[in-house]
């Protein structure tokens, strides 16, 4: 007769995590209470809801669906196409585009997904030049994009750190690409996708727009739409769209048709259902009318730290921010980069070090923090905690070596973290 073992009887009787693997659930329980008592200020990070993970967590996981809804290489997947479908159908309402790909495991496979159908290696990619605020997988050297595509970056100008289109345009009429980027990680102000796409048109290019970072703002209609602009668009699902880690790619039948294949079979094997799922919760989160509100707070409230970081001192790269984030030019506080992300995250406060426009440090010190505010804007806080941040943020900074300062403005952060409960409510 078997005897079930002790892990057999506790999958079956559903134990929880914290007595299969205790080790896993307190690290889990330390991760609720980082996010709990710190102020998450980098710009694509977010707080997804508990449906989002709740569907993350679901049975899902156990599937395999290799395919396509209605074409999959696998029995039993009557419930995947369901869901994906309901993903699809959902997302293209969201952006009001015809055709989507809810598949890609990452942003950087959905950009790849595009790269790999659309060009071939040495063919020429133009994307935003990564020291101008650029991504790894729009050209850099050391990522696939730099090395299998001759890159042409277009970046801003030096007078007023804005995309320079004049540029842009002469150096797509002489490099003649095949695909040019459009989007962002650290670009905070608005881009003019119908600029690019006449730049495309003009040397037969297609347009892709990464809206990875301004996802969420776009859904909300508080940042330019590149639908209609862009033949194709990628994005990832986490940011400020508030969904769960992974990539999607929209547009329209005819080009999404082709992607397809390149998604799978080309790049990927079993997409991720319960990811999918979870996809599925939230575009329908962010097709509700709350969400708009939500977008338009995340936008408010980047102004808001803005001009409070202004009044403290700091020098913001272009002057001011259309979107969810800003990169702050810390030079006129004498630290760097690696020097304040280290101060700050001592003081309970989470920030990434940004290289800037023409930045004389290297990428590893820089010269730059980029602070952004969905997170922040998630927990409920407003305009008036945007003052109290940027003053935390100056304080720090101000003496960044002291430690009995930096406790000091640690208690303060833990104190307005404890007004806006995440996980505790
Ligand atoms: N790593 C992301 C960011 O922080 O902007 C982009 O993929």
């Amino acid at each position: 007769m078997h005897m079930p073992s002790q892990t057999d009887t506790l999958l079956r009787h559903r134990a929880p995590l914290a007595s299969i693997d205790p080790d896993v659930a307190a690290i889990l329980d330390r991760e609720v209470d980082r996010q709990e008592h710190n102020l998450e200020l980098i710009a694509s990070e977010n707080i997804a809801s508990t449906a989002v993970r709740e569907a993350m967590a679901s049975v899902l996981t156990d599937k395999y669906a290799e395919g396509y809804p209605g074409k999959r290489y696998y029995g039993g997947c009557e419930f995947a196409d369901e869901v994906e479908r309901l993903a699809i159908a959902r997302v293209c309402e969201l952006y009001g585009c015809e055709a989507a790909n809810v598949q890609p495991h990452s942003g950087a496979n959905a950009n790849m997904a595009v790269y790999f159908t659309f060009m071939q290696p040495g063919d020429t990619l133009m994307a935003m030049n990564l020291a101008h605020g650029g991504h790894l997988t729009h050209g850099s050297p050391v990522n696939f994009s730099g090395q299998l595509y001759k890159v042409v970056p277009y970046g801003v100008r030096d007078d007023n750190e804005l995309i320079d289109y004049d540029e842009m345009r002469e150096l797509a009429v002489e490099h003649k690409p095949k695909v040019i980027v459009s989007g962002a990680t650290a670009y905070s102000r608005q881009f003019d996708f119908a600029r690019v796409r006449q730049i495309a048109d003009e040397v037969g290019a297609l347009h892709m727009c990464d809206m990875s970072h301004y996802s969420g703002l776009i859904a909300g209609g508080c940042y330019p739409s590149p639908f209609g602009h862009a033949q194709v668009v990628t994005s990832t699902t986490h940011k400020s769209i508030r969904g769960p880690r992974g990539g999607m790619i929209l547009g329209d039948k005819e080009h999404i048709t082709k992607i397809n294949k390149t998604v799978f079979p080309g790049l990927q094997g079993g997409p991720l259902m319960h990811v999918i799922a979870a996809k599925a919760v939230a575009f329908a989160e962010a097709l509700r009318p709350e969400f708009k509100d939500y977008a338009r707070q995340v936008a408010l409230n980047a102004k808001a730290l803005c001009s409070a970081m202004i009044e403290q001192g700091f020098r913001i790269v272009s002057g001011g921010t259309d979107s969810h984030m800003m990169l702050v030019d810390l030079r006129p506080y004498g630290v760097t980069g690696k020097v304040a992300q280290e101060a700050l995250e001592h003081a309970n406060i989470t920030t990434n070090k940004n290289s800037i426009p023409n930045d004389p440090e290297s990428p590893f010190v820089t010269s730059g923090v980029r602070l952004g505010t969905p997170a922040v804007t998630t927990r409920g806080m407003g305009e008036a905690e945007m003052a109290d941040i940027a003053r935390f943020i100056a304080q720090v900074l101000r003496a960044p070596a002291d430690e009995a300062n930096i406790a000091d403005a640690k208690s303060q952060v833990v104190a307005l973290t404890k007004r806006f409960p995440i996980h505790t409510k």
